[in-house]
């Protein structure tokens, strides 16, 4: 009856509600108040036995009309929507003294706001009325006017999940949906999805409070008309979520608030049934709860809820009569974890509960990811969290104590592969990444590619899908172009474990005046250390190579000194060789002494030219040759001749195009 004085629309809805005069499902009602505000209620049962459809109504609410009767002052179900209130948590709302014309509206005002004061809507502004004579109702309107300014603006680009209420036909236009939509915004066109059927909907047209709209935002009544779903397959209780925005999830941890009675005093432990009922929104699952310790409790769901972090939840024991839970009506619990790791062995629970116990009241992205170690942005976006830290790669975040960790056992992981196998070219990044017992090759790499060398257990880089240890201790060497990989196949390298300051001369570097790229670099990357025997073979040949330095080995005294691939692959990648096809051994700085030696040849100048001034075969000329042009240094002429190409930055030589 106050509804109807405030608005002028009846909000029961329904003939049985009419004849027995009392509310059973909820109603809908709005006005426009003087500010221009629009104001709707959702009118809902005072009837304990409705109790169901009561919390269907206040589960998404912003603020409350809380109303009690002068004549009848406190009642039982009083108490059962103030505490349904105080557990979700709900914080702006007015008292409303009604039926002032049959009884003095001061004992029940001064009742109510003294219990309503202990909970989360804390002090009230209130207001005696009489729905028959009209008397106070310009005050209430005006009251509800201060009510509206002071709540909280929601964010229009927040996260859509609007519950459903009520789910109908219309002739012509097909499904329709309503719902008090929270924050967020609704447009004809836009895909939602139902939840938890995650089927896709898209929005046909939009309106609220009677009228059709262009867009709605939260807070808000809306009615939707849907496309692409019938009445039959929605309901109370589905929600339509944004793509991507929500966990749709069965299992989650929570933290049981403290009811009115327990303020300020130390959280006593709860006893909670295991069977219990959870509402949020219009929602309801049933739950087997299983306490972990403290306050702190996993709820697993008959059936999956759109939930963030953060989310207030409602439990019930349906089987305790008249409707309470421990002593108390209901709880009130925060949602602390929508996708909790799995509990294994003894102590998890406890040691869970420890955990939760150390997060704030309102978890954050680091605490989940202490807790899960690696989430993907949208996953946690999904779970409600917002202010990410950057990625560590790709889309994953980490926790950084764990990242610090998994560098480390990287590097013993690489460092142990190196002792098992010397010679092999490192360990191959997916077994790395199943002995880390990583989700994803990218996290691999981007732990091979951390920069900073702050951190123990050694540095690491990435060659050609292995990985190997840069040994600590060793120079940081400025790597040529060419690289170990050799010219035009530039190393795939995941910026190594150079320190800052040592970058690695890249692609983008301005090269050194003076010196050629490609082959300025005579150290290469420094690789494992190499077996003694090896070591003292690749020494025979370096000696050989200092009196004939273009003079490669050749095949008979390869097998001699016991150099087989494996072993030439691993000296060049401790940087003690250069490798040419046809498996030419040369000493590393071949290649730029070739290029001094043919820059004082009369240009352009033929292969055999070439073999003479180096004093060579062509066994070695040709791939040197080839390997000069690929780097830049060299030029090849359609008559096969060359040229010796100007080093950038350094002053033109006469004689020399
Ligand atoms: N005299 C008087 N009677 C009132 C006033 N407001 C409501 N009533 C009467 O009180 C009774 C209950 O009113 P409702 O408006 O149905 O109350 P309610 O809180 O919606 O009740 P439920 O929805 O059934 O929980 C009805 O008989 C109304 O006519 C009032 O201000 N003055
Ligand atoms: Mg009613």
């Amino acid at each position: 009856m106050l509804v109807r004085a405030l608005t002028g629309m009846e909000p029961d809805r329904w003939e049985a509600e009419r004849r027995r005069g009392m509310t059973i499902d909820l109603g809908y009602a709005w006005t426009t108040l003087p500010s221009g505000d629009e104001l709707a209620f959702v009118d809902v049962p005072g009837h304990e036995r409705f109790i169901t459809n009561m919390l269907a109504g206040l589960g998404p609410v912003a603020a409350v009309m809380f109303v009690v009767a002068a004549d009848e002052g406190w009642m039982p179900q009083s108490a059962e929507h103030l505490a349904a209130i105080d557990a979700l948590g709900v914080r702006h709302g007015v008292l409303v003294v009604t039926r002032a014309d049959l009884a003095g509206p001061g004992p029940a005002l001064r009742q109510a706001a003294q219990e309503i004061a202990g909970t989360s809507l804390g002090e009230v502004e209130a207001v005696a009325v009489s729905a028959v004579t009209g008397e106070g109702l310009p005050e209430l309107t005006a009251a509800l006017g201060r009510l509206t300014a002071r709540l909280p603006l929601p964010d229009p680009r927040g996260a859509i999940r609007l519950w459903l209420d009520r789910v109908f036909a219309i002739k012509g236009s097909g499904t329709v949906v309503t719902g008090t939509l929270q924050a967020g915004t609704v447009r004809p066109g836009d895909e939602l999805t139902v939840a938890p059927a995650m089927r896709t909907v898209r929005i046909r047209g939009v309106q609220s409070l009677g009228a059709p709209a262009a867009q709605v935002g939260g807070v808000a009544r809306v009615a939707l008309n849907l496309r692409g779903v019938s009445t039959r397959e929605l309901g109370r209780g589905m929600a339509l979520i944004q793509p991507g925005r929500w966990t749709v999830t069965s299992v989650i941890d929570v933290r049981l608030a403290s009811a009115p009675g327990d303020r300020g005093q130390p959280p006593a432990p709860v006893p909670l049934p295991s069977r219990l009922t959870v509402h949020i929104g219009a929602a309801r699952a049933v739950a087997q709860a299983r306490m972990l310790g403290g306050r702190f409790a996993r709820l697993t769901l008959d059936r999956p809820l759109p939930l963030h972090i953060g989310d207030r939840v409602l439990l019930r024991d349906p089987g305790a009569a008249p409707d309470h839970v421990g002593g108390r009506p209901v709880f009130g619990a925060t949602v602390l974890d929508v996708s909790p790791p799995r509990l294994r062995g003894n102590g998890a629970a406890a040691a869970a509960a420890r955990e939760l116990a150390s997060w704030p009241e309102l978890p954050a992205a680091p605490d989940l990811l202490r807790r899960h170690r690696l989430l993907r942005a949208g996953q946690a976006s999904a779970m409600g969290l917002n202010d990410l830290p950057p990625p560590v790669a790709g889309d994953w975040l980490a926790d950084p104590g764990h990242w610090a960790q998994l560098r480390q056992s990287l590097a013993a992981a690489v460092a142990a592969h190196a002792a098992r196998d010397p010679l092999a070219s490192g360990l191959a990044i997916d077994a790395a990444r199943a002995e880390l017992g990583l989700p994803g090759r990218d996290l691999v790499e981007a732990l091979a590619a951390w920069q900073a060398n702050g951190g123990s257990g050694g540095r690491i880089e990435a060659v050609g899908g292995y990985l190997r240890s840069v040994e600590r201790g060793e120079p940081d060497q400025p790597e040529g172009a060419g690289g170990a990989a050799g010219p035009g196949q530039r190393a795939e390298r995941t910026a190594g474990g150079a320190a800052p300051e040592h970058r690695p001369a890249g692609a983008a570097d301005a090269p050194v005046p003076g010196r050629r790229p490609g082959i300025s670099g005579t150290a290469q990357a420094p690789g494992p250390r190499l077996p003694a025997p090896v070591a003292s073979a690749i020494q025979a040949v370096l000696a050989d190579l200092a009196d004939a330095p273009f003079r490669a080995p050749d095949a008979e005294r390869l097998r001699e000194l016991g150099i087989d691939a494996r072993a030439a692959a691993a000296a060049e990648r401790a940087g003690l060789l250069r490798r040419l096809p046809g498996n030419i051994l040369l000493a590393p700085d071949a290649p730029e002494r070739a290029a001094r030696i043919l820059a004082d040849l009369p240009q352009p100048f033929t292969t055999s030219d070439a073999r003479r001034a180096l004093d060579t075969s062509r066994r070695v000329a040709i791939p040197l040759l080839e390997w000069l042009d690929r780097a830049g240094v060299t030029r090849r002429l359609p008559d096969d001749r060359r040229l010796m190409r100007e080093p950038p930055g350094s002053p033109r030589r006469n004689g020399e195009q």
